[in-house]
């Protein structure tokens, strides 16, 4: 595929409602749309950095950064035959990886728009439709938290995970279990504890959680490992994981039960798939995480979530849960039995749409040789 041009677009979308982790409170999300045009046809790619370096040091700003000034250059007026090749002419720029995953994600697009097959099928995915759950985030109190969890159960939610940090962690899981004994539950922690503070978090074994998601810090497989021995519920890790290397590790020493696969995070679908492979030999469940995604990117999510290994719900909720307005045309919604269809399209099977594009784009630039 000959790549003609690249255009950036650094968006930013106003959230339906302020999502609150350990790590922060935003109103709106920013990411990078990337098309990739390419024989006559256009490859859509979404880089999930946000505005602040908050749940990992990208940020829309570096991903720009490195794209146009170290990728770019080598790669306008190229012949790049699959993922794996545009993988290779990447290799010589360290790190960046939310970057790199979203520049794939289009070429990915682009070789499914050319092939007429659609994502889930290049990927080999099996399900039409995936489990999913929604992601809630920290509020006022913990009665105010019952009520959003409510609100969600009654849109058909049927796995919710709540955001946690030290001081809102306990007291919030266990109001959440009163109200509703047999919801699958779960928590996310975003890296807020340190292995002499975790013991606090002792009280959630006894909550029957599906998992704890990055307790300690992202770059501490060793106390995860610490830590799991003193847990039955299992330890997911997501910050953690940036490679298929480090997933074996984690799961060779005992630093967690559950891996959290985010394209995103790991470089891209490639990779995501390396480490879903993995995990299958392992018997490790896998469950695709988000990073509160456009409509490209849940549709990437959705394909992936298709595997067979992913046996958790992901963090994939309807587009309503996210914005207003999403910049695609295909909406995504909730079936009844708690998951969304997988797309069935060539490529991603979404369509941008330029109107909504053009409201949110704070910049835009188009590279060419
Ligand atoms: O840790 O999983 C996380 C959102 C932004 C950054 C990190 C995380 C999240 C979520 C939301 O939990 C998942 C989603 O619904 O997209
Ligand atoms: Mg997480």
């Amino acid at each position: 595929m000959i790549i003609e041009n690249v255009t950036l677009h650094h968006l930013r979308m106003p959230l339906r409602t302020p999502f609150e982790t350990s790590f922060g409170r935003i109103d709106t999300r920013d990411c990078l749309l990337i098309l990739v045009q390419s024989e006559g046809l256009t490859g859509y790619g979404e880089c999930a950095a946000d505005r602040d370096p908050g749940y990992s040091y990208e940020t829309a700003q570096t991903a720009w950064h490195i794209l146009s000034d170290f990728i770019l250059p080598g790669l306008t007026g190229a012949d790049v035959e699959d993922p794996a090749d545009l993988q290779r002419r990447m290799s010589g720029v360290r790190g960046h990886l939310m970057a790199k995953a979203g520049l794939e994600m289009a070429i990915w697009d682009l070789m499914g728009k050319r092939q007429g097959r659609s994502l889930q099928s290049l990927l080999s995915g099996v399900r039409p439709r995936v489990d999913v759950g929604v992601s809630v985030g920290l509020q006022e109190s913990p009665e105010a938290l019952v009520g959003v969890v409510e609100g969600y159960l009654d849109q058909g939610y049927r796995r919710i995970k709540i955001k946690i940090k030290p001081g809102r962690d306990v007291q919030d899981a266990q109001a959440v279990r009163r109200a509703y004994p047999a919801l699958r539950l779960q928590v996310d922690a975003n890296s807020a504890y340190r292995l002499d503070n975790a013991a606090s978090l002792l009280p959630l074994d006894e909550l029957n959680l599906l998992l704890i998601e990055q307790p300690l810090a992202e770059d501490d497989l060793w106390d995860h490992s610490q830590l799991q021995c003193q847990f039955h519920t299992p330890i997911c890790l997501d910050e953690s994981i940036l490679s298929v290397r480090h997933a074996r590790q984690a799961i060779e020493m005992g630093a967690c039960g559950v891996i959290n696969i985010k394209a995103g995070r790991v470089g891209g679908l490639q990779e995501a798939l390396l480490i879903h492979d993995l995990c299958q030999s392992r018997n490790v469940p896998v469950w695709c995480g988000g990073l509160l995604e456009t409509g490209v990117g849940r549709a990437a999510n959705l394909a992936l979530a298709s595997l067979p290994g992913f046996t958790l719900p992901g963090d994939i909720s309807a587009t309503e849960r996210y914005y207003q307005q999403d910049i695609t045309e295909e909406q995504f919604y909730l079936n009844e039995d708690s998951t969304i269809d997988v797309p069935q399209a060539p490529g991603l099977g979404v369509q941008v749409e330029p109107q909504a594009l053009q409201r949110f784009t704070l910049r835009r630039e188009t590279f060419s040789s």
